[in-house]
């Protein structure tokens, strides 16, 4: 297939709610989304994970603009291509800027499965028709809060509950919440907020039985966590350290972590995450899909992801309504008692509603051979 033209557009929505993290609390949601038209008028759609500010990650919305405008689309536009493994080949001479190399390679690899009649699962090799997804939950003031939304997305059915802990909001919410809830299964997500120094307090955790903890420890770290992770009996997850392959497997021999989770924009696409899939499955370490408050075009290709057999764990995909008034795909993301059924449309398997689209556009840039 040809890559006739790449759209970006510049999308501006807010979320119903705030959403607070060890690093800062997010509302409105910049972000960027990707058209790719091959030479038949077909459309591809990606979205770029990053977000307005460098926070989580060194990207932004405005170095992906700079880096799809100005150097991956000039790359792409007008290259005939006959699998979209060749699109991160394409892109091989180009260090990191791996949000914005995954927003156009996802868009191809949706594209790639329409024109061959897939759903992007299939393309993937994805096994799973339903897929288990668990929620996560911003950091709380108090304890109290906590519990109280912890309850309502028990209620909901998700099938595990991931707290956001920072300094502070640690172990007295978790522990709060763990004895509200002996059953369920419970995580804690630290996005990089503590250090070695912590280890006696990190190591209080293992008392509550939680699934795993997320990135205690610095973004850029893997040393670190392998020390922390023979200390304590939480198993540690790796989230911000790990860009790549070579990432997991360096933190795999290390034993910087039992549990992975793969973001797709963060490994740079789902050529990559499909090879951290097949390494970790082969060295039996479990996976699980991250979000990053994506638009149902992100959840959509985060569910694809997910339907590969070695993502074992719930991942952070809950329901579109969660996050938005109205989401920008036909159908909305439903999560049903913490399943989620995989669409059967070929590609994403949910229709961009591009009146929508339209409405949360505040700019675009058409990339053309
Ligand atoms: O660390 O996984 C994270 C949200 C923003 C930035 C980082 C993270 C998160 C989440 C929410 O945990 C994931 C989601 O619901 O999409
Ligand atoms: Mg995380």
């Amino acid at each position: 297939m040809k890559i006739q033209e790449i759209r970006m557009r510049h999308m501006e929505m807010r979320m119903k709610n705030p959403f607070t993290t060890s690093f800062g609390t997010m509302q409105d949601k910049p972000f960027l989304l990707i058209e790719v038209k091959d030479e038949e008028g077909n459309s591809g759609w990606g979205e770029s994970v990053a977000f307005q500010h460098p926070w989580y990650a060194e990207e932004t919305v405005g170095t992906n603009a700079h880096m799809i405008r100005d150097i991956l689309s000039p790359l792409l536009v007008g290259k005939e291509i006959s699998h979209p493994d060749e699109v991160s080949e394409i892109f091989g001479g180009i260090r990191r800027n791996n949000m914005a190399k995954s927003a156009i390679e996802g868009a191809v690899w949706d594209l790639y499965a329409k024109r061959n009649k897939m759903t992007l699962a299939e393309a993937l090799g994805g096994t799973k028709d339903k897929i288990d997804v668990g929620i996560s939950i911003g950091v709380q003031d108090s304890a109290e809060d906590m519990v109280e939304t912890v309850r309502g997305f028990v209620g909901e059915g998700y099938k595990r509950i991931k707290m956001k802990i920072k300094p502070g909001a640690d172990i007295s919410i978790v522990r709060a919440v763990r004895e509200a809830f002996p059953d369920v299964p419970l995580m804690a997500d630290a996005n990089s907020a503590y250090t070695l120094d912590d280890t006696d307090l990190l190591k209080q955790l293992d008392e509550f039985n939680l699934t795993m903890i997320e990135q205690p420890l610095a973004h850029d770290d893997i040393i670190d966590h392998a020390e922390l992770q023979k200390a304590i009996e939480t198993p540690v997850c790796l989230d911000e350290s790990i860009h790549s392959l070579e990432d997991v497997k360096k933190a795999v021999e290390l034993g910087s972590c039992r549990i992975i989770n793969v973001k797709i924009g963060r490994v740079g696409g789902l050529t990559e995450s499909k090879k951290i899939h097949d390494y970790c499955m082969e060295k039996g370490i479990p996976l699980w899909c991250g979000g990053m408050l994506e638009s149902g075009i992100g959840r959509a290709h985060n569910v694809a992801l997910t339907t590969l057999p070695n993502f074992i764990l719930p991942g952070d995909t809950a329901g579109s309504s969660r996050y938005w008034e109205e989401d920008i795909i036909e159908p909305e993301v439903v999560a049903v008692d913490g399943e989620i059924t995989v669409p059967t449309g070929y590609g994403i398997g949910y229709e961009p509603d591009i009146a929508k689209i339209e409405k949360y556009t505040v700019d675009q840039e058409v990339f053309a051979a």
